[in-house]
């Protein structure tokens, strides 16, 4: 394929739901869609889900927007390639930005597969018709909003919630959640704010008696050592998210055994390809995965939906219903799950159709670039 026109959409939503991690509060987000067209006509689409702070990862929505458009789209434009795993290579040299790579790669990927006629899950080798959803929710101004949370989301048949946790905010809401639901699939995500401090390992050492199927992230993304030496200490298997954006950090951390768990993203990891190729090797090395989310919109929702369909995704992923996130999504249909299951779409590509009306109503601005 060769694609000849590349274009980025900065499109704002309003969150349903306000949704505060340990960092920072947001209420609506503005991610960019990547729309690739190939000299035949076939058209592609991905999202960049990056954050508008760089509090999650070190991009933000702004060096997303100038890395693709000046790095990552001039090596896409007019270069010839057969498959959808070639295009990474022709950004080989540009370090790191993998979510800015990860929606042009996802755009690819959308772009071949609907041009080969097979739904994007099957071009990647997925063998599931369907997957198991979970809910992440939020850090709550109280622990009765919180139990609210919890109900509306076990109402709705999601069979696995995800609580942020951070520093006091740790302890006493999972015990009141557990307390409530005694059998939940229940796991917190700390998003890498606690340190080594004798305060912060007792809090996290706390959590160990609560039957959580894992923690997430709790300490910085670069601090492996930190994992090994708290996973030792504790039954409850710890799950990398941040700490682990390059096949080399999957490897460092499973040698170090710094997690018992890796939650697999497609933006953190750059992309499909390198999302497949975390899966396979956590799989080989029997580490279960699981798909995580950025809030994202249809685009990159879908995209998460195929690859959790891969063998080796055993545990429920951040692939909710888009209507825990948005009153109306970019795509048609939206995303929906009945009692927590989503049905990978059977259709060419990504299996949804990009709603163009309602994207041009919320774009903020675009740009195009031709060969
Ligand atoms: O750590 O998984 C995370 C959202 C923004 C930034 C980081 C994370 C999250 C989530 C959302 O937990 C998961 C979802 O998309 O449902
Ligand atoms: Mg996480």
């Amino acid at each position: 394929m060769r694609v000849t026109a590349a274009s980025l959409h900065l499109v704002e939503l309003d969150l349903v739901h306000e949704f505060q991690t340990s960092s920072h509060r947001k209420s609506s987000l503005a991610h960019i869609l990547v729309h690739l067209v190939d000299e035949s006509g076939a058209q592609g689409w991905g999202e960049i889900a990056s954050a508008a702070a760089p509090y999650y990862n070190a991009e933000n929505v702004e060096t997303c927007w100038l890395m693709a458009r000046d790095y990552l789209l001039p090596r896409v434009l007019g270069a010839s390639w057969e498959h959808p795993q070639e295009v990474a290579g022709l950004w080989r040299a540009v370090r790191g930005n993998e979510f800015a790579k990860a929606g042009v790669d996802v755009a690819a990927w959308s772009l071949w597969s609907g041009h080969q006629g097979v739904p994007l899950a099957t071009a990647l080798g997925g063998t599931r018709g369907q997957v198991v959803a979970g809910v992440s929710l939020g850090i709550e101004p109280t622990i009765d909003d919180l139990l609210v949370q919890v109900a509306a989301q076990v109402g709705h048949g999601y069979p696995r919630v995800k609580l942020k946790i951070a520093p006091g905010w740790d302890v006493e809401p999972v015990r009141a959640v557990r307390a409530a639901y005694p059998d939940l699939d229940l796991h917190v995500d700390a998003n890498g704010v606690y340190t080594e401090s004798p305060e912060h390992l007792a809090a996290l050492r706390g959590l160990d008696g609560f039957g959580l199927t894992m923690m997430e992230q709790p300490f910085a993304p670069r601090d492996l050592l930190a994992h090994a030496r708290f996973q030792r200490t504790v039954t409850t298997p710890v799950c990398l998210d941040e700490s682990v954006e390059t096949l080399a950090d999957l490897e460092l951390a499973l040698e170090l055994d710094a997690g018992r768990v890796l939650n697999i993203k497609v933006s953190r990891m750059g992309g499909l390809t390198a999302a497949r190729a975390a899966h396979d090797l956590a799989t080989t090395r029997g580490v279960p995965v699981w798909c995580g989310g950025m809030h994202e919109f249809g685009v990159g929702r879908a995209a998460n939906v195929a690859l959790s369909s891969l063998p080796g995704f055993t545990l429920p992923s951040d692939v909710s219903g888009s209507d825990k996130y948005y009153r109306r999504d970019v795509i048609v249909p939206p995303v929906t799950a009945e009692r927590g299951v989503v049905t990978v779409p059977t259709g060419a590509g990504l299996g949804f159709d990009v709603d163009t009306a309602f994207v041009a109503e919320h774009t903020l601005r675009s740009t195009t670039l031709t060969v």
